[in-house]
């Protein structure tokens, strides 16, 4: 008879990970390194929570990044995804969920009037710029600090999420030629916009950005942020790209575009577009899409691309998110949250909440947060402290200080409350 094993299923798969993946994991942020901890190796997702594989209850705040916005396991995705499988997984060729979610994304955010799916965000970003390049016969892209594009070669430079919680300002591997035509600048800062452009005007193809960044940390744009940069991109000949991988479909119907008023020249869309199954996408103006092969030259492509099961199950949350109540009940969640962690903020000092619907932070820092810098002053390490007594408690809040929490419409008030009171005895 064998003897029940007293190490956790967690750390049993992460000894067997870390021998045949790279640090145990399939992307860094997941090693728990930031916060002190171990891998958790979850089993499944139901609602608003999380189990891992020692049967340990989560109250998930992480929600694959940003898709879950309906919570796990909502059963329209699920039956989408069941009536697509029994036709087949993948076709690598053209189907009809393609052409009903394009129309469908072209319908939702009026700055799309064509859209190219593609398999995750980084492909999203790495395609329009590509396009953005090919447009205006220009190379230059501009891209502000702590945002993060995904991990292609030009937007390694001082980039937010994992690069920034693992203090990664450049990658070895991504030669310097490749991002040599990256400016970096500093978020909410339309003078070192403006500066920029000064100095290298009509060599600029485009400006990117996360319209709300997400991965510093939430970060808000400041009043005329946003529209100040549509201005100066118009005038000087330079495309604005909008990356929505987090925002579009979350912080309204629209997106961070439709929220703030903005229409962008071309938009970068991801996970949440695939119901939680792989997918990203990227559209805008039809001039400049229409660049694309086999309509134009530029070069794309992909054998997963439009898969089926992914559009279908993208197809089911979309439509959900269409239903009127469903914003209202997610801002109302989020401010509950934000109410509450405000609350504690205050009473014990030395943090700042962000939020936005859908989407939330707690900065543990006294001063404003507007941009990478000033998010960088968060205590990291009280952060960390922090997230591991959260843990205990079942919360599974984003492990780094420069990811945003998110909220999903299956977060109940009691959930909610839970959290706050473990919040409470946590910091
Ligand atoms: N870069 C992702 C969040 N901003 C995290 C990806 C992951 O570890 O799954």
């Amino acid at each position: 008879m064998s003897t029940p094993s007293v190490i956790s299923r967690s750390k049993q798969l992460a000894a067997r990970a870390e021998a045949v993946i790279p640090g145990g994991v399939n992307s860094p942020a997941r090693a728990l390194k930031a916060v002190g901890a171990d891998p958790i190796y979850f089993d499944r997702g139901d609602g608003p929570y999380l189990f891992d594989v020692d049967g340990n209850r989560f109250l998930d705040y992480v929600g694959s990044w940003g898709p879950m916005i309906l919570g796990h396991c909502h059963p329209r995705v699920l039956e989408a995804i069941e009536v697509t499988l029994a036709h087949g997984t993948s076709f690598g060729a053209p189907c009809r969920q393609e052409v009903e979610m394009a129309e469908l994304v072209c319908q939702l955010i009026p700055s799309i009037e064509m859209v190219r799916m593609v398999n995750s965000g980084t492909e999203a970003t790495m395609s329009a710029i590509r396009v953005a390049r090919a447009f205006t016969k220009r190379d230059i892209i501009v891209k502000f600090e702590g945002c993060y594009h995904g991990h292609g070669d030009a937007f390694l430079a001082k980039a937010g999420s994992g690069l920034a919680t693992l203090g990664i300002s450049s990658c070895p591997g991504v030669p310097e030629e490749a991002t040599k035509l990256t400016i970096t600048i500093p978020f909410n800062d339309l003078d070192a916009v403006k500066k920029v452009f000064k100095e290298h005007s009509k060599e600029i193809a485009a400006v990117i950005l996360e319209p709300v960044v997400g991965n510093a940390g939430l970060i808000l744009p400041q009043d005329g942020f946003l529209k100040g940069l549509r201005d100066i991109t118009e005038k000087e000949g330079a495309l604005l790209i909008f990356d929505e991988v987090m925002t579009g479909f979350r912080v309204a119907l629209g997106g961070a575009q439709a929220r703030y008023e903005i229409k962008p020249d071309l938009t970068t869309l991801g996970k949440i577009i695939g119901g939680g199954l792989p997918v990203g996408a990227y559209g805008g103006r039809k001039d400049i899409m229409q660049m694309i092969a086999p309509s134009g030259s530029v070069y794309q492509a992909g054998t997963l691309s439009g898969n089926p099961l992914a559009m279908a199950a993208g197809l089911a949350q979309l439509k959900m998110l269409q239903q009127p109540e469903t914003y209202v009940k997610l801002n109302n969640k989020t401010e509950l949250l934000a109410k509450g962690l405000s609350e504690i903020a205050e009473k014990k000092g030395g943090m700042r909440v962000a939020h936005i619907t859908g989407m939330i932070t707690l900065f543990f820092t006294d001063k404003e947060v507007i941009d990478f810098e000033t998010a960088k002053k968060s205590d990291t390490e009280k952060f960390a402290k922090v997230w591991r007594k959260l843990a205990e408690k079942g919360i599974y809040w984003p492990p780094s200080q420069f990811e945003a929490a998110f909220v999903s419409t299956v977060h109940s008030t009691k959930d909610i409350e839970e959290t706050l009171k473990a919040f409470e005895e946590s910091v």
